[in-house]
């Protein structure tokens, strides 16, 4: 029978490590991670069927976008507010190296407006001692409305299966809203531009990455089964086309060399990638 239903989302600032736990949790590559902050952009779900039950994980960009009051109104704001009105509860999770309560009781009371169950997960526990989180978590159920805590190392799956144990506890009758052969919200064109977003934040600085977009044109399985894929990258200003080429187009190849085979190991298939880098809208 499919008829219990829970929905979460992972909210956190950014480089915590929300889409390494939602790539842990589901089992698949389905959101992109990376050293560098604000990686993701678009909302991304994740879906895990358990017996009777479906749970919902939303993957979400930093939170630094939920207090910003310079941001009255972007895509990525409504996205991350969008995650928590659809929750049944909030995973907000912390970089346990970088513990900073000011900053996460901003995050916390904002949140907590909507009244949602909020469970503290402290992430990177493989690179740090149990003892040292103890003052935080003292610290944090001060505040009177946090529900449980848990200790993860996403990077590394542990403690993962506390995390379903307790969602499956908490699910409540509802019907499920995706199929059970649907893992993501995003499909294999979606992730194969990520990967080379990806590579273009790995091999370039400061705001290049942010100021460009990744387009598909091309995706197509050939005979042999290997993979033909060509995506434009769109920059909003070309003085940033001869830094993304690189010197005799250095860059460009490691960039394209990167994305193909992490698209292939993320595909399991042979893949032939052919980039080309446009002017915005141009075609
Ligand atoms: N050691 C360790 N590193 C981790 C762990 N989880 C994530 N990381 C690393 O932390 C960095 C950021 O991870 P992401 O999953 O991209 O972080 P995010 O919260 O999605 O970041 P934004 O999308 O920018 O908001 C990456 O280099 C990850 O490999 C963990 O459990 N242990
Ligand atoms: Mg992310």
């Amino acid at each position: 029978m499919k008829n219990k239903l829970i929905r979460v989302s992972l909210i956190g600032k950014t480089n915590v490590g929300k889409s390494t736990l939602i790539n842990s949790l589901i089992g698949e590559t389905i959101s992109i991670v990376n050293r560098k902050i604000n990686t993701t952009e678009e909302m991304i779900i994740g879906i895990s069927n358990i017996e009777d039950t479906q749970i919902i994980f939303y993957d979400t960009p930093g939170s630094s976008f939920l207090n910003n009051q310079n941001i009255i109104k972007t895509k990525i704001k409504t996205n991350l507010w969008e995650a928590i009105y659809n929750s049944d509860c909030i995973f907000y999770l912390i970089d346990s190296l970088k513990y900073n309560f000011k900053n996460i009781c901003e995050d916390l009371e904002k949140i907590n407006e909507l009244k949602k169950t909020i469970i503290i997960i402290f992430n990177k526990m493989d690179l740090i001692n149990n003892r040292t989180i103890l003052p935080y978590v003292n610290e944090l159920n001060n505040l009177g409305f946090i529900n449980s805590f848990f200790n993860i190392s996403a990077k590394y799956k542990k403690g993962l299966d506390e995390l379903f144990n307790f969602l499956k506890y908490r699910a409540v009758k509802n019907k499920w809203l995706y199929n059970n052969n649907e893992i993501s919200n995003k499909d294999d064109v979606f992730i194969s531009n990520e990967c080379t977003r990806n590579a273009i934040l790995k091999f370039l600085h400061k705001e290049v990455p942010y100021n460009l977009k990744v387009r598909n044109i091309v995706f197509k399985i050939l005979k042999n089964r290997n993979l033909k894929i060509k995506q434009l990258i769109e920059l909003k200003n070309l003085r940033y086309k001869p830094i993304i080429l690189g010197k005799d187009g250095k860059t460009i190849r490691k960039i394209r060399m990167n994305s193909q085979n992490e698209i292939a190991k993320i595909m399991q298939s042979k893949v032939h990638l052919y980039l080309q880098v446009v002017k915005f809208n141009d075609k």
